[in-house]
């Protein structure tokens, strides 16, 4: 419930014109939640329609996906792409491939990626895409094939200055790779409709590290307001894919060490710190379980079910799998082993109920939208190197993506404090995030 009357209806009618999309209404609650202070201030974005504009998105597009697989079988998916928000920028957000995926998923990832995208202080919109197909266990000739299909219905409606899609879930530098080859095909044009590309044709050093590395970027730098670093800190990371692997890589080298990580199976702990060489060669070149990690580390102990991860005694939480990870009773077991932050490399990891119980134990808390956005802003970056036909180096690139976190951490935190909630990042980076989109919407007028 929200004190405002029109929050209460605008909810209501969300929920009804979006049924059955529990992700998209708890994500679109969480935004409202935050701005019911801003638009007490701000009347003018209720009275033209703002807010109302915001959580409708500008397009969806739902397409047939076929394909045939190697036993010559014809395959049928479901592709997606939401076309969320343009008001400072082209469309700009993943594309992801998994079995879970339908209209309310994509809706809400695209949803958050409209705020995320504004808080990196760049000039992109929010889209997201992607299909309810399952890359796990099929071969490179699959794939390709799968891509080939998508991207020949998705490159009527990308490009360069239109939307611009990247990876998520299931959406890799092999993906990427297939999808670029069959837009360049069909439309003969080499520009950088893709971000997350390959080194030799256009992609962007550090982009493959950027989600990962910002997240510990944000990471450091609010445990510094408090004080605090992650020299000598115990550090649980959920998933073991492009997040979570470079998340681990800098937790690591800013003196942190690493625990456990798991995947949709299990959870491995090793006490010693995770070898990320080895978790590196079971997920990047082999594309195989977690659990074979303690095939070459005996000391290391396996876990079937993913959710335990959270019971490993830790001080720092940092969920990179998936939405929803971490529930009330998982956040709780956090708390009582004594976590001292949590920060959120995946979209949404923490139900309502997780983030309350966090909050209520004074639990350093960063939210997605500001603490993953590390990934679209070296994405934004990828772009404007396409533009000028020119690549940076690593460094310079790094060195940006570190400036660009810093600074989102820092508009975070102000615009927490100028609303009275100290401390509150959910609503300082809502608040934030929603501010220049909103701006940029009232000037541009009813469209
Ligand atoms: P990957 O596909 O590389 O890795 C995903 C990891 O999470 C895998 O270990 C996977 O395990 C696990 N996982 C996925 N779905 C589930 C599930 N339903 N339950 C349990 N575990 C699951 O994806 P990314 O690392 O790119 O993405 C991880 C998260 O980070 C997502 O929430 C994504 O939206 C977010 N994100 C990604 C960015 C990027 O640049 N890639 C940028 C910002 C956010 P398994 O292999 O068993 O499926
Ligand atoms: O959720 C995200 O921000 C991403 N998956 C990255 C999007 C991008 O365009 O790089």
């Amino acid at each position: 419930m929200f004190k405002s009357a029109y929050l209460n209806d605008l909810m209501d009618r969300v929920i009804k014109r979006n049924a059955n999309e529990p992700e998209f209404h708890q994500a679109v609650r969480e935004v409202l939640e935050s701005l019911e202070p801003v638009l007490e201030k701000h009347p003018e974005y209720v009275e033209s329609g703002v807010v109302e504009r915001l959580v409708e998105p500008e397009r969806i597009i739902k397409f047939r996906v076929p394909w045939v697989n190697d036993e010559g079988k014809v395959v049928i998916n479901r592709g997606f792409r939401i076309q969320f928000n343009s008001a400072i920028g082209p469309y700009k957000g993943g594309l992801r491939f998994h079995p879970s995926v339908y209209e309310g998923i994509i809706k809400f990832l695209g949803f958050e990626q409209t705020f995320k995208n504004s808080l990196t202080g760049l000039p992109i919109g929010g889209g997201k895409g992607g299909s309810d197909f399952d890359p796990h266990g099929k071969s490179d000739a699959e794939v390709m094939r799968f891509c080939q299909s998508f991207m020949t219905e998705l490159y009527k409606y990308i490009g360069k200055d239109e939307d611009v899609p990247a990876g998520d879930i299931g959406v890799g530098g092999r993906e990427i790779g297939y999808l670029y080859g069959q837009y360049k095909r069909i439309t003969g044009l080499y520009e950088g409709v893709l971000t997350g590309k390959g080194l030799t044709y256009g992609g962007s050093l550090a982009r493959k590290e950027a989600t990962g590395f910002g997240l510990c970027y944000f990471t450091d730098a609010m445990l510094k307001d408090a004080g605090q670093s992650f020299k000598g800190k115990r550090v649980v990371i959920s998933g073991s894919g492009n997040v979570a692997i470079y998340a681990n890589q800098k937790a690591t080298e800013l003196g942190g060490k690493v625990i456990a990580m798991s995947d949709s199976n299990g959870f491995v702990v090793d006490e010693d710190g995770i070898d990320l060489n080895a978790v590196k060669l079971i997920k990047e070149v082999r594309r195989g379980r977690i659990k074979e990690y303690v095939e070459t580390h005996p000391k290391a102990v396996y876990t079937e079910g993913c959710s335990g991860i959270w019971n490993v005694k830790c001080d720092i939480a940092l969920p990179c799998a998936t939405q929803n990870e971490i529930n009330e009773a998982s956040a709780k077991a956090l708390v009582a082993n004594g976590v001292t932050a949590v920060a959120e490399g995946a979209n949404m990891p923490s139900t309502p109920e997780a983030v309350a119980v966090f909050k209520a134990a004074k639990v350093l808390f960063a939210p997605a939208k500001a603490s993953n956005a590390g990934g679209v802003a070296t994405s934004a970056l990828e772009m404007t190197q396409n533009s000028e036909r020119l690549s940076w180096t690593f460094e310079e690139v790094d060195a940006k993506l570190k400036t660009i976190m810093e600074n989102i951490y820092m508009n975070a935190s102000k615009t927490a404090k100028e609303y009275g909630l100290d401390g509150d990042l959910v609503a300082g980076a809502n608040i934030a995030g929603f501010l220049k989109v909103a701006d940029a919407m009232y000037a541009q007028g009813l469209v």
